[in-house]
């Protein structure tokens, strides 16, 4: 067995680094291991190979950026194929799948043996949070994907000073990659190597910060400094470490007067995220800057106050949607150095995705690369079709975004997408009843992971598939931080942009109109806006939202602020169900806020 070792930095003094890459090496016997630098010019060569194999397409229209298109079957996160392997089952909760460890090692050794035949193996050093802030993690991938390295480049930081920083003996999450998709000799390669579903893996050892995945070249399948290393072990090293790991874009706000308020805010994958994170706010006067778009991590600071920093170093976004009316901000974020993944090609050689707001294309290239034209029933681009992009592109990026000592959060918001019962915001009447909410945050299921899209399940926090441990300790963890924050601690919401009429249409118009609801809960953290007390928390009164200049009916917004009381006790019933499997880890707060919901209802 023998392998070329490139690029091999002076800079790797660390044993137990060598010795996980010569192992991992062994095991998936690729033709060369290659140590990754993070420079743009190694950026520029992975690219220009993946170009002459056929697996990117240059785009004419947009300088230096690149289409792929995946394999019809690898187009989404696979929370069925997810793992957390711990010793004890219970240890992972009924919220995540589970295999011991010693049982998911041996399958998943067998599948990496001689997985990377015929292929490079990457080594990627990359940091999560700015090198040097104190919040800042670092890992290692390992990957036999040019794809995966490219847009690891973009989505965190990666480079030699990494490495220097890790010195002889520093900590790392070791995380291995592999598409699994081994070449014979002379085997000709394919566009997107990936393996059946049914071989795939994406596996968390949490109790040893390790992760394995297999079989998926896709996002949070593959770029594992994202959902695998920041949600899921980093939730479990929150806990133990007495920090939070969040699935929370970041935003600032700025008023009138110049006040700033940082809002830290939890939806489930597709649901706005990036759009709430570069709002253009309607209203006169507020300013908005983004900080991140997808995940947060937060620690008590000196003062007391809970502190933010975005991990990543881009975003990873959904495409289909974003327009110049919905996400101006994201359009010019992705016109260079971008990554798309799933959208058309146009004729033109630019991309194109369903909701761009730009005259559909008479002709052009679907993502599974068939000719399409607007006659064809089947969309053109995925709708989890996506764009990598480095954040420091966002025109509206804060200055601050990098601080290495966070920004300090105001503001916790939860949410999700649904058709009925949730008014348009919320505010909890406590930090207790800020964590029911949150515990009991439904959603209408999207396309980011594979699998029936439109059915409504909870997804607490909107950590359903990211919490890396039992989800009821994970509350208990909300309980304690509470605790620890006391009267610091952010004021906490839940908004509904997606509540529709009885036939169908959408009540609240969204985007940068969500700037009005941002604005009254600034207020309320200033005590200034008036709130009325209802079954299931704080409303504003129908005055206080500021609607100047909206055409919203007051039909309309009687309905997005109506509590109905009937369909509320069926969804209290629901959520003391759903409270229920957890059995006796549910923390006691929790169950005590269920029955006072109850009680209030009636
Ligand atoms: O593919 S990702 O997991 O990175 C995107 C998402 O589902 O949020
Ligand atoms: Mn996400």
């Amino acid at each position: 067995m023998s392998y070329e070792v490139e690029n091999l930095p002076a800079a790797v003094s660390h044993a137990g680094l060598l010795a996980w890459v010569q192992e991992s090496a062994e095991l998936c016997q690729p033709d060369v291991v290659y140590w990754c630098d993070g420079t743009q010019a190694e950026y520029d060569r992975l690219m220009a190979g993946m170009v002459a194999s056929g697996a990117a397409t240059p785009l004419a229209q947009r300088p230096n950026s690149f289409l792929f298109r995946s394999d019809p079957s690898d187009v989404a996160r696979v929370e069925n194929r997810t793992y957390i392997s711990t010793a004890h089952r219970d240890d992972a909760g009924p919220s995540n799948n589970w295999v011991a460890p010693d049982e998911l090692k041996r399958t998943m050794t067998e599948l990496y043996r001689g997985s990377m035949a015929g292929r490079t193996m990457y080594v990627i050093p990359f940091s999560m949070g700015p090198l040097g802030s104190p919040m800042a993690k670092t890992g290692v991938e390992i990957t036999d994907s040019p794809y995966v390295v490219c847009n690891m480049h973009i989505m965190t930081r990666v480079g030699l000073a990494v490495l220097e920083a890790l010195g002889a003996d520093g900590e790392f999450v070791p995380a291995l990659h592999s598409v699994g998709a081994p070449l014979a000799p002379g085997q000709q390669d394919v566009p997107w190597p990936c393996a059946p579903i049914e071989q795939k893996y994406i596996s968390h050892f949490t109790e040893e910060n390790l992760i394995w995945s297999y079989g998926s070249g896709y996002g949070g399948n593959a770029l594992l400094g994202k959902k695998c290393f920041a949600l899921r072990l980093a939730s479990v090293m929150a806990r133990r470490e007495g920090w939070m790991a969040e699935h929370m874009l970041i935003l600032r706000l700025t008023n009138p007067a110049g006040k700033r308020y940082h809002i830290a805010a939890a939806f489930p994958s597709a649901c706005g995220k990036t759009n709430l994170a570069m709002i253009r706010p309607t209203i006169p006067g507020w300013q908005a800057e983004t900080i991140g778009d997808d995940i947060a991590w937060m620690k008590i600071g000196p003062d007391g106050r809970l502190y933010a920093i975005n991990p990543e170093a881009g975003f990873f976004g959904v495409a289909p949607g974003t327009s110049y009316q919905s996400n101006p901000m994201a359009m010019d974020t992705v016109r260079e150095n971008t990554i798309f993944t799933n959208c058309v090609l146009t004729d033109e050689g630019d991309v194109w995705w369903e909701g761009m707001g730009v005259p559909t294309p008479a002709h052009g290239i679907d993502w599974k690369g068939s000719d399409w034209t607007p006659d064809v029933k089947e969309p053109g681009a995925h709708p989890n079709a996506r764009f990598t992009a480095p954040a420091s592109q966002c025109p509206i990026i804060s200055s601050d975004w990098e601080d290495p000592a966070g920004v300090p959060i105001d503001i916790f918001v939860f949410g999700g997408r649904r058709a009925s019962v949730t008014p348009l915001v919320t505010e909890a009447f406590n930090w207790d009843h800020g964590v029911f909410m949150g515990a009991t945050a439904a959603s209408e299921t999207t396309a980011a992971n594979i699998g029936a899209v439109g059915n409504l399940r909870r997804d607490p926090f909107a950590m359903q598939p990211f919490c890396g441990y039992n989800m009821a300790d994970y509350f208990q963890h909300w309980l304690d931080m509470g605790d620890r924050l006391g009267d610091k601690a952010p004021k906490i919401f839940y908004v509904n942009w997606f509540r529709k009429t009885t036939d169908g249409k959408w009540l609240w118009p969204g985007y940068g109109e969500n700037s009005r609801v941002l604005k009254w809960m600034c207020e309320r953290v200033d005590g200034s806006a008036a709130a009325q007390a209802t079954a299931i928390g704080y409303l504003p009164d129908e005055g206080t939202l500021d609607l100047s200049g909206l055409n919203l009916s007051p039909e309309a917004l009687h309905e997005l602020l109506r509590v109905d009381e009937t369909a509320w006790q069926a969804e209290a019933l629901d959520m003391e169900k759903y409270l229920g499997q957890f059995g006796d880890r549910m923390p006691e707060r929790l169950q005590q806020q269920a029955a006072a919901l109850r009680a209030r209802l009636g």
